[in-house]
């Protein structure tokens, strides 16, 4: 491992990382102590890099605070699954899973992967054991290391869709920490390493911050290919995949009132082909593990190293360290950044259905089974289930012969929560935020079905019912919901409170920008009454709202 230029001046998770032993500290004392719910800061913070996070019950915390009891302490548990694929064994395992010692729900992520919440300390080993047997991990799926890769989960150029998914999958594997303190805390307790490990491409102190990456295959931005510190995206020649433009950079976490924090869309630096792939993503995350700011967790992302030290510097940084040139930028047009919902088919003739699920939440509702009825159909179904990036969730590779039964169990459980709604409803995203996130300022799951039903009444005023439009809400500015590349988008300020975002498109390559700050519900509403106003009296044939808004100046794009 080459080492850059590291100040001994750095922040506290530094050096818990370094003192960590390779990531173990204090964790299995820790979970073995009966007398809390909690383990202590240090633990919790090495604990991210395993795949959980410890939490509390935020609706509860005042009342238990108020009868002197320790918070409601519950741990999130996220695996990570590259290009979002289960077969439907696993899935069967899960939902016990999620029932034994979750809070009865599997959650998909904005990432294509699940988490469970509400998790118990005591039934902390029990449920990664569990994981473990269903031959997934959650090493990585958090922390200051390479997360969960995803893969645009294509299902009509399967070919293409296979070849990339072999890549997503090969990234995944590359990057994932060798370290073997997660067998020993979570598995078996039993030292499989040597005493010291070794972490070939991370080094002992991991990264400065989270990394990420994502393959997209145009024409779908999916993904969200440019919020990511890499993006790979799919060059197909004659139905083959032959190689990838990649970009780099990208990143959407940013602090109110921090300016020198900030959302960014990656920067595309050329392409390489199918093979290289995989290299060129560990060089680039050496940049950034040798380079990164070590001192600062706000400015510790690829994008703050890349504007701090250039473009140039970077491009020639990263081109030192490979024995081969990136090619010219290719020729790729996105035409969506959503999911497609519905049957389709592909060149095999296999079908596959994505189900609208409100903000990832599988769950049994009184008026619609959600995990009930995955269930019934993960018993019946002979194909496999793929997470998508939009918390949404395909029955992918059904037979022609099946596809009727699957279809009657779908309608009989109500699976697809999105048959009744709107396209801008099926397309809208919001993070988990209240009750189980820390970092949450606002509501942001709990809220969004009640705020597009007002939009929905907005737009039925001014005949746009039908209108696409990718409405996004986040807790906060972290942006878990990619908030900042939606035409609108609501981030958390306060509890009912929002800073308003315009001016996104609908393929994910252009920032938003901050058109009013700390909004009311209703203040809200009446911006955009106003807009949608105009927007269908003045805009131009085909035009999108986030483009309206930017061309008539309503709101003046970063890009
Ligand atoms: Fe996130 C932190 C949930 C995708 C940027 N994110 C968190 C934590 C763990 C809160 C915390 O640190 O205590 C949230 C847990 C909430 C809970 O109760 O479950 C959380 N993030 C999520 C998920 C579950 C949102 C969702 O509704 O699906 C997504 C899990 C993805 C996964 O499977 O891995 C999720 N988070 C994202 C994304 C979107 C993406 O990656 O495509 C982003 C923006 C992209 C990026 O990273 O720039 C994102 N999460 C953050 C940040 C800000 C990072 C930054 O650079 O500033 C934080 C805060 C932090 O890291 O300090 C954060
Ligand atoms: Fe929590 Fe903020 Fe992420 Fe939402 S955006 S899940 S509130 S960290």
């Amino acid at each position: 491992m080459s080492s850059g230029p590291q100040s001994t001046d750095v922040s506290h998770v530094e050096v818990v990382k370094r003192n960590s032993n390779y990531l173990r500290g204090t964790i299995a004392e820790s979970l073995a102590d009966p007398l809390t719910g909690s383990i202590p800061e240090d633990d919790a913070t090495l604990t991210k890099f395993h795949g959980t996070y410890l939490q509390d019950d935020r609706d509860v915390r005042a009342e238990r605070t108020r009868q002197k009891l320790e918070p409601a302490y519950g741990f999130m548990v996220r695996a990570r699954i590259p290009g979002g694929v289960l077969s439907t064994g696993q899935w069967l395992q899960l939902d016990a899973l999620a029932r034994d010692h979750a809070n009865g729900a599997i959650r998909a992520t904005t990432r294509q992967t699940f988490q469970f919440h509400g998790v118990l300390k005591r039934d902390m080993k029990a449920t990664m054991q569990r994981i473990d047997a269903m031959m997934l991990t959650t090493l990585a799926a958090c922390g200051d290391v390479n997360r969960n890769v995803m893969c645009t989960p294509l299902a009509e150029a399967s070919p293409v869709h296979a070849a990339a998914l072999n890549t997503a999958e090969r990234l995944s594997k590359h990057l994932l920490p060798q370290t073997g303190a997660y067998h020993e805390i979570w598995l078996d307790g039993r030292r499989v390493s040597p005493a010291v490990d070794e972490e070939p491409v991370y080094g002992p102190a991991y990264l400065p911050r989270k990394f990420k990456i994502a393959v997209a295959i145009p024409p779908w931005n999916d993904v969200d290919v440019f919020a990511h510190d890499v993006g790979f995206i799919a060059i197909e020649h004659a139905g083959r995949l032959t190689g990838f433009n990649v970009a780099a950079g990208g990143g959407m976490g940013a602090s109110h009132g921090e300016p020198a924090t900030y959302p960014r869309l990656a920067t595309l630096l050329g392409s390489c082909t199918v093979e290289q792939a995989v290299t060129v993503a560990e060089q680039i995350m050496c940049v950034q593990r040798d380079y990164g700011d070590r001192r600062d967790r706000k400015h510790a992302r690829l994008k703050y190293t890349i504007d701090d030290h250039g473009l140039d510097w970077f491009k020639a940084e990263l081109q030192s360290r490979l024995d081969f040139t990136l090619g010219p930028v290719l020729p790729y047009k996105f035409h969506h950044n959503g999911d497609r919902f519905g049957w389709q088919q592909d060149p095999e003739g296999r079908w596959h259905l994505t189900l609208f699920i409100p903000s990832g939440r599988i769950i049994d509702h009184p008026d619609r089974q959600l995990l009930t009825g995955m269930r019934e159909l993960a018993r019946v179904h002979r194909g496999e289930f793929r997470f998508t990036p939009n918390q949404n969730l395909i029955i992918a590779g059904v037979a022609e012969a099946d596809r009727a039964a699957i279809e009657a169990l779908a309608q009989r459980h109500g699976l697809d929560a999105g048959a009744d709604l709107r396209q801008f409803q099926r397309d809208a995203m919001a993070c988990v935020a209240l009750p189980t996130c820390g970092l949450a300022m606002a509501e942001a799951e709990r809220y969004l079905p009640d705020f597009l039903s007002r939009v929905g009444e907005l737009l039925e005023r001014y005949g746009l019912a039908d209108e696409p439009l990718n409405i996004r809400i986040t807790g906060c500015p972290n942006g878990c919901a990619r908030p900042y590349v939606a035409e609108i988008a609501l981030v958390g300020k306060a509890p009912g409170r929002y800073n308003l975002m315009l001016g996104g498109n609908r393929v994910g390559d252009r920032l938003n920008v901050l058109y009013r700050e700390n909004l009311s519900e209703t203040r809200i509403l009446d911006v955009l009454d106003g807009m949608f106003s105009r927007f269908a009296q003045h805009r131009q044939a085909g035009e999108g709202f986030g483009d309206y808004v930017v061309r008539a100046e309503l709101a003046h794009s970063a890009v």
